[in-house]
């Protein structure tokens, strides 16, 4: 899973819980031709209700695709879709390919933090 990769490398799934913090991730993260990034957002717990499941925090807003989410209780977990990196409400089936994990020690500095992380996945899995 997703979230095995991260941790297996000292991290978590990226939790973005800001609207700042999301325009500056989607200025670095490389587009793909795959189905997308897994981030750690989930409704697994309670169907609806999202939140960063990494850090705990509800979504405090929201940047879904058109006619997102649209999975009810099959599709509990977000997706940065592969170009655009809207968000879509998925099943968590395509592998860990596409993980994007940040470290849980150094969540204050998102910019730097971000491009750092995102390279070390780049050279590892593209
Ligand atoms: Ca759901
Ligand atoms: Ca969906």
């Amino acid at each position: 899973m997703a979230r095995d990769y991260c941790r297996a490398h000292a991290m978590e799934l990226v939790s973005i819980e800001t609207e700042e913090e999301r325009a500056k991730l989607n200025a670095v993260i490389p587009a793909t031709n795959y189905e997308g990034w897994w981030t750690s957002g989930s409704d697994e717990g309670h169907e609806g209700q999202w939140m960063w499941t990494a850090s705990g925090q509800p979504f405090s807003y929201t940047y879904w695709a058109k006619k997102q989410p649209d999975g009810g209780s099959i599709e509990n977990y977000l997706l940065l879709k592969r170009f655009t990196f809207y968000w879509h409400d998925s099943e968590g089936n395509y592998g860990h390919e596409f993980s994007i994990c940040e470290s849980t020690v150094e969540r204050s500095g998102e910019w730097r933090m971000f491009k750092k992380h995102l390279n070390e996945i780049s050279f590892n899995l593209i």
